[in-house]
């Protein structure tokens, strides 16, 4: 059954109609005429404060919002995605990511048969294996004890488990290493282990499909160099493993499928840190902290399958994100955390959020007459304030921020905290309430300088914080995201679990590959600028 067009619905309409009325409306007014604002628009769950207070909404806007929500069939999607339902429907297949972190004693069911059983199962052999590895029962070749770990993987098989590994660093095994590699450019792969000794070296070759380019030439990569360095063929034995859901690929790349940590069809690639794929995150923080990651995911599963729309962190972000991109026109959104821990979450959040939102059809394949998913972009407070922030305050395009924060540091020093967060606080206070003219020159600024420094303000931006970055809160901050991506799809009529954009690329560099290594130039029938960027590619190449 195809969704009425969402452009055409009353409930679009209606809020077309408010923010028309409301939308140039200044933030200092609305904290002007409710003095209790701050504290109106501020949700507390699962661990997280969020205040909203500063997006430029009002109650009417956040109820048409909901009703918009409840018009697109929002709780029977988010039902149907619990259920096991296979709503991502241009694969066939259902999205279950919520249930690598059930509790062991739920059940769900799909085709009658009982995931969570699985997903215990492959989480108790990772625990096995790293506690394992963690007391030297695992070793090396030659014996020797596993000190470095390469995660080696691209995409969803990347990001996540390189972002927990920097986000939860603070729990970390200091006497071991942990490296990541994704790029198919070779200095990826030569810098991640050119100080490492392989006989104390276990890469985790992480691929859903175990047939991605990149990763397999990195793999072949890693191998060459391992069985090099000991000088054995045998050696991959105890110096590989795998994360996949492809055994075949994987026995055929040379790895014993006893050593491969299966995940299944139902985890999607950038919904997958939290599976298997997260091997390299529990060897890095333990079994125990890892169980509690996944608890905080599930807390955070919990609250959006059962809080009321207006309670709803995921649904008010997700709607709030909505309200932005398709009426006040802005096309990006910044995420900014004052928290170095979680410096590569912006670049996680850039596939979660794009990978999944980046469409223009409908679920039914219908061209959408409005904007989908922004741009994610980001880095941390406060380096990102001394680069990119003056656009934020004073260029010409609205960008809605995220700033993430935490109440205690994990590495407390003087007074630096309190720095931090001074600057994450004033940061939404400026960009939201800004400088007038008046302002300006009444402190002084003589006429000519004042446009300069005028400040408009007015800029949303929300806050989130939480007492302290744990492994806990860390899964929570995730699903939050994830969830929130998931409210904006349904809202858009799109399938935010499927990725067909990424396809053509790769199809047309196959061809390229085989122009690129021919002996000699083959005949080029490409547009006039691909042909000319192979041949000059080649001339640079093999000049000496
Ligand atoms: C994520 C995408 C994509 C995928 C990579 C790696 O949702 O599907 O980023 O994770 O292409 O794929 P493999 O894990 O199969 O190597």
């Amino acid at each position: 059954m195809s969704a009425p067009r969402l452009t055409r619905l009353p409930q679009w309409q209606a809020l077309q109609r408010h923010a028309d009325a409301i939308g140039q409306r200044h933030l200092r007014e609305w904290f002007a005429a409710d003095p209790r604002r701050g504290e109106r628009f501020a949700l507390e769950e699962v661990g997280l404060y969020l205040d909203y207070s500063k997006q430029r909404v009002d109650d009417d806007a956040l109820r048409l919002l909901r009703e918009l929500a409840t018009a697109r069939g929002l709780l029977q999607r988010i039902e149907a995605m619990f259920r096991g339902e296979r709503i991502n429907t241009t694969e066939q297949r259902a999205v279950l990511h919520v249930a690598l972190r059930a509790p062991a004693a739920e059940k769900i069911l799909l085709d009658g048969h009982d995931v969570v059983a699985d997903v215990q199962a492959v989480l108790e052999r990772m625990a096995a294996f790293t506690e394992r590895v963690h007391s030297g029962a695992w070793r090396g070749h030659d014996g020797r004890r596993i000190r470095h770990v390469v995660s080696i993987g691209i995409g969803g098989s990347d990001l996540g488990p390189v972002m927990a590994y920097e986000a939860l660093r603070a729990y970390s095994r200091r006497e071991m290493t942990f490296h990541f590699v994704s790029n198919v450019d070779g200095t990826d792969f030569a810098e991640a282990v050119r100080e490492l000794d392989a006989a104390e070296t276990l890469f985790i070759v992480c691929s859903k499909t175990f047939t991605t380019l990149e990763t397999l030439a990195n793999a072949r990569a890693a191998r060459a160099w391992c069985v090099e360095a000991l000088g054995d063929e045998a050696a991959v034995a105890k110096h590989f493993v795998a994360v996949s859901t492809n055994a075949d690929e994987v026995a055929k790349f040379g790895i014993d499928t006893a050593n491969m940590f299966g995940f299944w069809d139902w985890v999607g690639g950038r919904y997958s840190m939290d599976s298997a794929i997260g091997l390299s995150t529990m060897l890095a923080i333990g079994a125990e902290h890892f169980r509690a990651m996944l608890a905080g995911f599930h807390a955070m599963d919990e609250h959006f399958r059962h809080a009321p729309f207006e309670r709803n962190l995921p649904v008010l972000m997700g709607l709030l994100a909505v309200w932005n991109n398709n009426f006040l026109g802005a096309a990006s959104v910044a995420v900014l955390p004052y928290e170095q821990y979680l410096k590569r979450f912006p670049a996680y959040l850039q596939q979660l959020t794009m990978e999944s939102n980046g469409k223009r059809v409908t679920l039914d394949g219908a061209a959408v007459d409005y904007a989908t998913g922004p741009i994610y972009w980001g880095e941390p407070g406060t380096n990102g304030q001394h680069s990119f922030y003056q656009l934020l305050h004073q260029g010409t395009r609205l960008v809605p921020c995220d700033f993430i924060g935490f109440g205690q540091s994990l590495n407390p020093l003087d007074q630096q905290h309190d720095l931090l967060l001074a600057n994450l606080i004033a940061q939404g206070e400026a960009l939201a309430f800004g400088k007038t003219v008046e302002e300006v020159r009444a402190a002084g600024t003589d006429a000519a300088l004042a446009p300069h420094r005028t400040f408009p303000g007015n800029r949303p931006s929300s806050t989130i914080l939480a007492q302290r970055l744990t492994p806990h809160v860390l899964g929570s901050l995730i699903a939050l995201y994830e969830h929130s991506v998931f409210v904006q799809g349904v809202i858009w009529d799109i399938d935010s679990f499927d990725q067909w954009g990424v396809e053509l690329g790769k199809q047309l560099a196959k061809t390229t590959i085989a122009e690129l290594t021919a002996k000699d130039e083959p005949p080029l029938a490409h547009d006039s600028s691909t042909n000319a960027l192979i041949r000059r590619y080649r001339q640079l190449r093999d000049t000496a």
